[in-house]
């Protein structure tokens, strides 16, 4: 196929070798530095089967990544705050053949026992487009696969969604088409590395691009006004940082400056509530743009830099994205009226080929036909605009833009020694959207656990932001009849 990645690999004569490509605090990368260090990179991993990547918000993490697809090798990405369960559970599933990651730092046990191969981000091999590897090595096609990236489900662990090179190929062309993005935009964000928001829109995205990306390390109002001062011209993130920012604009002008220069404010991976968007439109006279994705399908809508920016709407298709509403029967839903909910299923170049070593979930998750059932639901108004009013199943919990699995979350409660029974939920939270609240019996009534205790149990095993924030107990679960736990009946009141 033809390079992911035009701006590193093409003849010096179109190539921006001198523009940057990537910031990360003080460090920075222009496309020649990057064309070097992840070529010479790409040379070392070329006979791996699967790399992982450690994915600290780092220089380190653009550039392994980069060198993996410029070599033509999986790249599993890492959350350096997995606890061991979820670690071990990646990598006896996903299988790599060594870890990359930043000089200096400290893998857990569970990558004990992958080669560690550390990333010089100054490796200097002389830049030479032509033999660069950017041209995938032999054998390397728009199917194969370019990132495995684990997402929670229902139940059990993270499922591994397997990413083929036509889909970030596809998604990044088709939102450059919505949102006039161009090698001439300065993206800002502090999003994870390890997930597609982050990775794929935020950093891989620019790249195609030929422009260049600052990344904050961690996401802070000052962070973003400065970037934005300093000539960003788009910021990308989830709906609690947008949150974050609309509570600080009151009190902060130079900020609603900032975001007034702003060329495009991007939010998704959640709903951004219809109050945050209005007040920051008021503030900054800027409205925010939502667009609609799944780590499966990457992106499926957006609301277009041209078109109209609606409040509580994810916009329309992007160009090649089949989408239709359907009934619980299946039937596709024909209406465009704003009213009639279905599920969005979705259908073309941009979805994922399977999940990692689970044919059966990779079967559940399709239709016949080859439609691709993402669970949300949604009507669709008369112009095709999306409306996102909710989600099929409640097991599922989106906290901070993170997609949190409620049985995971019960599996783990359940090995602390003090918990008898376990249920988890999602409540709203004007921060995070959904918050997760465990609802506990406990195996000592007379001591119960410490909440602290069984936050801290889940933030190990599992990752911080899975943790409950909230944690009550019960003498006994609501069950019906088969004994299965009515979750509906755990509400606070
Ligand atoms: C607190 N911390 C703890 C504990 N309590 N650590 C261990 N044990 C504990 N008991 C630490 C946390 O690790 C964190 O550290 C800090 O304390 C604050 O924690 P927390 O409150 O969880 O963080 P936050 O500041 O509230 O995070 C808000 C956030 C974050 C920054 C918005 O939720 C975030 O980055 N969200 C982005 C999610 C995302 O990218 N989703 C994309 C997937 P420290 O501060 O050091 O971290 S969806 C997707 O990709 C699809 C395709 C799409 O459509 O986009
Ligand atoms: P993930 O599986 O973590 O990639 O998250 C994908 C899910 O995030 C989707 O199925 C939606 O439920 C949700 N999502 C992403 N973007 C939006 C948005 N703009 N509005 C509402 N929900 C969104």
């Amino acid at each position: 196929m033809s390079s992911l990645f035009p701006a590193l690999t093409d003849s010096p004569a179109d190539s921006p070798a001198e523009r940057p490509a990537l910031r990360f605090g003080e460090r920075s990368l222009t496309y020649a530095e990057l064309a070097a260090a992840a070529g010479a990179l790409a040379g070392r991993v070329r006979e791996a089967g699967r790399v992982a990547v450690w994915a600290t918000p780092t220089l380190e993490t653009a550039v392994g990544v980069v060198a993996a697809l410029l070599a033509g090798v999986p790249a599993v990405p890492l959350n350096p705050k997995s606890g061991d369960g979820e670690l071990g559970h990646i990598v006896r599933d996903s299988a790599p053949a060594l870890v990359l990651t930043a000089p200096g730092t400290e893998l857990p046990p569970a990558l004990s026992g992958l080669e560690r191969v550390d990333i010089d981000v100054r490796e200097r091999a002389p830049y030479a487009p032509a033999e660069s590897p950017g041209s995938a090595p032999a054998g390397i096609t728009a199917e194969s696969p370019a990132l495995v990236v684990y997402t929670s489900g229902t139940t059990g662990p993270p499922k591994g969604a397997v990413i083929p090179r036509r889909a970030i190929a596809t998604t990044l062309d088709a939102l450059a088409d919505a949102w006039q993005w161009t090698g001439d935009d300065v993206l800002v964000h502090g999003l994870p590395l390890f997930h597609v928001h982050g990775l794929i829109l935020g950093i891989l995205g620019p790249l195609r691009r030929g422009g260049s990306v600052r990344h904050l390390g961690r996401f802070t109002a000052e962070g973003v006004a400065h970037e934005l001062n300093e000539g960003a011209t788009m910021l990308f993130g989830v709906p609690t940082m947008y949150h974050r920012l609309a509570e600080a604009l009151p009190d902060d002008p130079a900020l609603a400056k900032a975001l007034g220069r702003a060329r495009l404010l991007v939010s998704g991976s959640a709903a951004l509530p219809v109050h945050d968007h209005e007040r920051i439109a008021a503030a900054t006279g800027r409205r925010v743009v939502e667009r609609y994705g799944m780590t499966e399908t990457l992106m499926n809508t957006s609301v277009r830099a041209d078109g109209e920016p609606r409040a509580g709407t994810v916009g329309v298709p992007l160009p090649g994205v089949e989408l239709r509403l359907v009934e619980e029967d299946g039937t596709a839903i024909t209406a465009y009226d704003g009213e009639t909910v279905g599920e969005i299923q979705v259908r073309g170049p941009n979805l994922f080929t399977e999940y990692l070593n689970r044919p059966d979930a990779t079967a559940a998750a399709f239709t016949g036909d080859g439609w691709f059932r993402t669970g949300d639901m949604a009507v669709r108004d008369a112009d095709g605009y999306v409306r996102i009013v909710g989600r099929k199943a409640t097991d599922l919990i989106k906290s901070g833009g993170y997609k949190i699995g409620a049985g995971e979350i019960e599996n783990a409660l359940l090995e602390h020694p003090a918990v008898r029974e376990a249920a988890v939920t999602g409540e709203p939270d004007d921060d995070l959207g959904e918050r997760v609240v465990a609802w506990i019996v406990p195996t000592d009534p007379q001591s119960p656990p410490a909440a602290d205790d069984l936050a801290d149990h889940v933030a190990r095993r599992l990752a911080p932001h899975k943790r409950p924030r909230t944690v009550r107990f019960l003498d006994t679960l609501p069950r019906n009849d088969m004994g299965k736990i009515m979750k509906r009946a755990l509400k606070h009141d």
